[in-house]
């Protein structure tokens, strides 16, 4: 049997090197509450994002909660979302005592639709929480006017797309916030980690005080927060990763590119959006495959295939979140209010892509995928 290849393998630095950054820990003892490393990885992040403002955070899930609480929205107000991510995205606004208002998606960024999205705002409505899903980039000039035309906040979810630019613009800087996650299984990690990033230093002190249990000074607590700190070893993995982060993009697009040669011609197959010559930089977070009527066998099929080969694609993003069980009683109808979502959930598959993943193995799983040996 053949090595077991997973959706993605996290990057490591140099033993060595971690070793390295970590070392002073021991003397200084200081191992978390925003140290040096903690203090140092923001201001590089800040660079590297092309961001004004910036707070580190345990996860992303945290950076995603805080960003959504610091604005202070009432109670049981709307958000305008997208169902086609991750549980994390829609649980934030449940968790902030806000409820979600699912459109749909575009059929080929797999993005939250602007026109759906307007259509849904009600007096209740407080925000729109769209996702750059696979690092596709959202429509963010038409999201602004909608948001600007209504007086309604933007938070990105851009866990999925670290240091992707427009027009040379960092993704980050769009909307009134955004967050990224440093998850381990990110093009960038901390292992566990994210940021919340913002123009408005105000707002950025509002994520401050969230991240450490609302804390003013020593004898003043003036929010409700939580502990959403990242700690110095967490900082230290993010310091050493960043230094190597080009060259892992770099092997990520050769990998993309391998998968565009096998598959972009094969009927019944589309695949993820392909920035190569735009005016985007991509980071080439995911490759997502979506399969079609013409194609010979189904998304599942192909997902149970690949797995008796030893190959662990995964259906990001099935089901979609307005069908968990957790929100069955919330009169969702997935079907019917996001049919392009719904759709594309029952057909897509996202293939292994990490840095260093032998283009050999492309050639297989693509060899498996279209019956064609290579
Ligand atoms: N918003 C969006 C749109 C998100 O996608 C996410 C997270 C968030 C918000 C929240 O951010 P965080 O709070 O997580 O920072 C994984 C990740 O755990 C999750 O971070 C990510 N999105 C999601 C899309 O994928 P699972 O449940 O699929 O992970 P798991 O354990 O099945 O791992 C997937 C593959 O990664 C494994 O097959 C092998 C590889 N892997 C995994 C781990 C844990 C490694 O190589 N190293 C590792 O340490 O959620």
């Amino acid at each position: 049997m053949e090595k077991k290849i997973l959706v993605t393998r996290s990057s490591m630095p140099g033993f060595e090197e971690y070793v390295d950054e970590i070392r002073e820990l021991w003397d200084s003892r200081w191992l978390t509450n925003m140290g040096k490393k903690h203090n140092e990885l923001t201001e590089k992040l800040k660079e590297y994002l092309k961001v004004p403002g910036l707070e580190l955070m345990v996860n992303g899930h945290s950076a995603l909660e805080a960003a959504i609480q610091a604005f202070g929205f009432e109670k049981g107000s709307e958000v305008i979302t997208t169902p086609f991510t991750f549980a994390s995205t829609t649980h934030a606004i449940v968790r902030c005592g806000l409820k979600p208002v699912f459109a749909d998606i575009d059929p080929k960024t797999c993005c939250l639709d602007p026109t759906c999205a307007e259509s849904l705002i009600t007096d209740k409505t407080v925000a729109i929480l769209p996702v750059h899903v696979y690092g596709h980039i959202c429509d963010v000039d038409a999201i602004d006017a909608i948001a600007k035309k209504h007086g309604l906040k933007v938070i990105y979810d851009a866990a999925h797309a670290f240091g992707e630019t427009v027009d040379g613009r960092g993704v980050g800087s769009f909307g009134d916030a955004s967050i990224f996650s440093f998850h381990a299984t990110k093009v960038f990690h901390t292992i566990e980690g994210g940021c919340v990033c913002f123009s408005d230093p105000a707002y950025g002190k509002e994520i401050y005080y969230l991240k450490d249990f609302g804390i003013v000074d020593e004898e003043n607590v003036a929010r409700v927060g939580e502990n959403g700190k990242m700690n110095e070893f967490a900082a230290a993995m993010g310091l050493c990763n960043l230094r190597h982060l080009e060259g892992e993009i770099e092997s990520r697009a050769q990998v993309v590119k391998r998968y565009r040669q096998h598959l972009s011609s094969v009927p019944g197959i589309s695949l993820g959006m392909d920035y190569e010559g735009t005016n985007i930089k991509s980071n080439n977070a995911y490759f997502p495959a979506i399969f079609g009527d013409e194609f010979p066998m189904d998304r599942d099929e192909v997902h149970r295939i690949l797995g008796e080969n030893n190959i662990g694609a995964r259906k990001y993003f099935y089901p979609l979140t307005n069908s968990f069980d957790c929100y069955k009683d919330c009169g969702y109808d997935p079907k019917r209010d996001t049919p392009v979502a719904w759709d594309i959930s029952k057909r897509v598959l996202t293939l292994p892509l990490f840095a260093h993943l032998p283009l050999e193995d492309v050639d297989r799983i693509c060899s498996i995928i279209t019956g064609v040996k290579l």
